[in-house]
């Protein structure tokens, strides 16, 4: 999920794109309960919607795969992974088309703060609307680092990856270790609910097919 404000940037974006801007979502602040959640053929999901526009349909595929397709939504974030966040190295794979504002990106949720490994995106860079905390480099390719303070003390930690990708492995220790070294320790990552590789889409439409492992 992203800040009002960056969504409503986004969402002016997007208006080129879109037949017409998906309606405003309700309430940014912290995140409920994810509609679903559970464990499929070993590996943890989540699906959440915010219900406020459009269509998704979420689908979990044999082993780490994912397909989602998404029409004019508000915001929703779907993926697979694992139920507690760790230093892993995690591998993915698949494809994202959206002319409009999209994430994929490892992913940690909990109700203290979030954490986005961004991997490739649509038309708008959340850092943007961040404070700088730098770069690094890890996996072939530069990360613009950066703190996204969504209010009510709900801070976002945002590596985005300069030469996007939609399949590769993400060596998250390198990502976290910054973090750490920036200050960037809100709150701990052992307070995470999950960590999965999320596709999000926001006031757009697409579809994604993503596989991980
Ligand atoms: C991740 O990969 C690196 C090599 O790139 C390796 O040194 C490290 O032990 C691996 N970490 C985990 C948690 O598997
Ligand atoms: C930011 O990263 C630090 C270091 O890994 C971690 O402890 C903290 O939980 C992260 N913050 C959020 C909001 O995820
Ligand atoms: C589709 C749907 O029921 N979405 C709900 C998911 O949960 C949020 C709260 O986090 C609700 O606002 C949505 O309506």
């Amino acid at each position: 999920m992203i800040s009002f404000t960056t969504a409503f940037v986004a969402a002016t974006l997007a208006v080129g794109v879109l037949a017409s801007p998906a309606a405003a979502p309700a309430a940014l602040t912290k995140r409920n309960t994810p509609n679903s959640s559970g464990t499929n053929n070993g590996y943890f999901y989540q699906f959440w919607d915010d219900g406020s526009s459009g269509t998704t349909t979420y689908t979990n595929g044999p082993a780490g795969e994912y397909s989602v397709n998404w029409q004019n939504v508000g915001d929703f974030t779907a993926g697979k992974g694992w139920s507690q966040a760790e230093p892993r190295n995690i591998s993915f794979s698949g494809s994202v088309n959206c002319e409009g504002n999209f994430y994929l990106a490892v992913y940690t949720w909990s109700t203290q703060g979030e954490n986005y490994i961004l991997e490739d995106y649509g038309t708008y860079n959340p850092c943007s609307g961040g404070t700088s905390k730098g770069s690094l480099y890890s996996d072939g390719s530069e990360y613009q680092v950066c703190l996204v303070d969504r209010g009510n003390n709900y801070l976002q930690n945002w590596s985005v990856r300069q030469n996007k990708r939609s399949s590769g492995t993400v060596t998250t220790a390198n990502h976290y270790n910054y973090y750490q070294s920036q200050g960037m320790t809100h709150n701990p990552l052992s307070s995470a609910v999950y960590q999965i590789v999320s596709t999000e889409g926001y006031g757009s439409s697409g579809s994604a097919d993503i596989t991980v492992s």
